[in-house]
């Protein structure tokens, strides 16, 4: 069984990614078959500044490791592997363009630009790239991303049906409940690291009076009663589903818990509930990022091992679509 995954180091990461993706980067058996990676060139469809993502790059390095990541699987950065912009340029010309143009994200993030940039629009086919290098087989990911997972799957069955069985289809693995979480200020957006709003988001380094600060002023409603109910009380459902994951307990007990309290107490306890969440990870990320040693051995030890399999990988693919190398 192989797992992949990956985060762009185009922001901090948020309590989004963390509860949607990065809380589900487990290990389903040896440490090589589950990879984790940073995928910087996927931020370079939304970036210039190359100090921002160099800084950044390193500290989802580590954030990676905060989470012990690396203890269980390979994590690595997605530039130091090659193979992934060679494939990807073989899965571009195996993409129609109406495919591409059908993708939600692409609508959503060229909308917000001036200047769209063709990484933006060739975006899923560098991430099914990414994917069926490596045979994957289970990708943890947010409901956003179910899309480009449909189209790798796409993707990777008409390039077996047009040359030979090459790639593994993978499958999504997109959690039940908290797949999702909302901006706190816009409640019907999704909460992104991006987000020109610092108030919208939930930074995974935020500190205790910033996290206070930002749930405290927090979208909810006029109706004052706690219910889990998406669509008429989007804000409050959404600190319910906060709460619910940090907690890891279900909606229900969640409900149990704020029955007949108010909306100040609500957000008290959400609060407490990720400062509790965040805090050990925050120290743990402390101590790497001061220990530059380790963070890039590990990151070296995993582009390694992950360099060796894309490798093999890329001279099948090679040979299928008909590459001269006598
Ligand atoms: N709000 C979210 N709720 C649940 N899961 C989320 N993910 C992102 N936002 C949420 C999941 O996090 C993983 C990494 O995402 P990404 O860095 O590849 O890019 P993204 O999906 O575009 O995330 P952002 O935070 O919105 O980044 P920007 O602002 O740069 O576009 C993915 O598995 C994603 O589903």
């Amino acid at each position: 069984m192989v797992t992949f995954s990956g985060v762009q180091p185009s922001g901090i990461v948020t309590l989004g990614n963390y509860l949607g993706a990065l809380k589900h980067f487990k290990a389903h058996g040896a440490k090589e078959d589950n990879l984790y990676c940073i995928v910087d060139l996927h931020a370079l469809t939304s970036t210039t500044d190359s100090k921002a993502l160099k800084a950044q790059s390193k500290t989802l390095a580590a954030i990676y490791m905060a989470l012990g990541i690396h203890e269980h699987s390979t994590i690595f950065i997605q530039s130091h592997v090659p193979m992934h912009s060679e494939l990807a340029w073989i899965l571009q010309c195996t993409a129609r363009m109406g495919e591409l143009e059908r993708m939600t994200q692409f609508k959503d993030k060229s909308a917000k630009k001036i200047n769209v940039n063709t990484g933006l629009f060739t975006y899923p086919t560098l991430m099914a790239a990414d994917i069926l290098l490596y045979d994957t087989n289970i990708v943890p990911v947010g409901i956003d991303q179910k899309q480009h997972i449909e189209l790798t799957r796409d993707l990777a069955e008409r390039f077996n049906n047009t040359y030979r069985e090459i790639f593994t289809i993978p499958e999504p693995q997109i959690a039940k409940h908290g797949a999702k979480i909302y901006s706190l200020t816009e409640p019907t957006k999704k909460m992104s690291k991006s987000d020109e709003n610092v108030k919208s988001f939930i930074s995974i380094l935020d500190d205790e009076a910033t996290i206070r600060r930002k749930i405290k002023s927090a979208t909810t409603d006029s109706v004052g009663e706690i219910n889990f109910d998406e669509e008429n009380q989007p804000g409050v459902s959404n600190l319910l589903t906060i709460y619910s994951l940090c907690k890891e307990i279900s909606i229900d007990q969640t409900l149990e818990h704020f029955n007949g309290q108010n909306y100040g107490f609500l957000k008290s306890e959400v609060a407490q509930a990720i400062v509790d969440e965040l805090t050990p990870i925050q120290d743990r990320y402390n101590q790497i990022m001061s220990d530059k040693d380790l963070l890039n051995s590990t990151l070296k030890a995993g582009s390694e091992v992950a360099g060796k399999k894309a490798w093999r990988k890329m001279q099948k693919v090679k040979k299928a679509v008909g590459f001269y190398n006598e």
